[in-house]
């Protein structure tokens, strides 16, 4: 079985790099053309797909938009999902990363960023960011709803949802793509490739690059490629591993 993740391209908020979480930015233009160009690449690479998954983002509901428009497949069923949404940043949702790294030192913002089980500060129940007082979210379970989230947090509610809807249309046989953040396809490659704490803290996702797992028919991994440049994609995965550097 294949499944492939692919990771919304730039958002604005990305180019600005603010700590964005469940924030909901806009791709930026470059975000745009890697969308569309991961949907090229996709399709010269002979993928198709029979069902999509996406968060209630709309940076990766527009990657997933424009990758399916380049891939003439518009039409193709796609299921969103809050279990999906990016790690939830907390109260550091709207920070710029190098400017806390300035202020609290790198290692902390590596910590905050990379580490399993650290959460960010978390938002005040009466932050108008709550969740629970959001629109896109009133019909879920409130008390699920995250006021701020650690790596661990995230593959809590990632990995059953995994399990539950996305492994089980594998096994039926469906093709699947996955658009979703950073920190959610943290969560799944951790689990997929069965990390180890230390291990996944060293995995950085870059921007609208097709990632495919090859699985077992157990959803067991076998191996994994990202499509693509492979020197270009590995100086993109730097780029996300720098953004937590103090200015020079
Ligand atoms: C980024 C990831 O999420 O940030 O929330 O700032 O993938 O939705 O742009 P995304 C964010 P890092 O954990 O890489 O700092």
């Amino acid at each position: 079985m294949k499944l492939v993740l692919l990771r919304h391209g730039e958002s604005v908020w990305n180019e600005q790099n603010l700590f964005t979480g469940w924030t909901d930015v806009e791709l930026s233009l470059k975000g745009q053309t890697e969308a569309k160009e991961a949907g090229r690449t996709l399709k010269e690479n002979g993928f198709d797909f029979d069902v999509c998954y996406t968060s209630y983002l709309k940076r990766a509901i527009h990657t997933l938009n424009f990758a399916l428009d380049m891939m003439d497949r518009t039409w193709l069923p796609v299921i969103k999902t809050w279990k999906l949404n990016e790690r939830h940043y907390g109260a550091l949702q709207g920070l710029n990363k190098e400017e806390t790294a300035n202020k609290y030192g790198e290692d902390q913002v590596k910590i905050w960023r990379r580490s399993y089980d650290v959460a960010p500060p978390l938002l005040d129940e009466a932050d108008e960011r709550n969740p629970r007082l959001q629109e896109q979210y009133r019909q879920e379970e409130k008390d699920l709803l995250p006021l701020g989230e650690s790596l661990e947090d995230t593959i809590a509610r990632v990995v059953p949802y995994y399990e539950e809807y996305i492994a089980k249309d594998m096994k039926a046989g469906k093709r699947v793509l996955i658009a979703a953040h950073g920190n959610s396809i943290r969560a799944l490659v951790q689990y997929l490739e069965g990390l180890s704490k230390e291990e996944i803290m060293n995995v950085n996702i870059p921007t609208g690059i097709p990632l495919v797992y090859e699985l077992d028919e157990q959803g067991r991994f076998i191996s994994k490629e990202y499509l693509g440049d492979q020197k270009a994609i590995q100086e993109k995965m730097q780029a996300v591993a720098k953004q937590g550097s103090k200015q020079n």
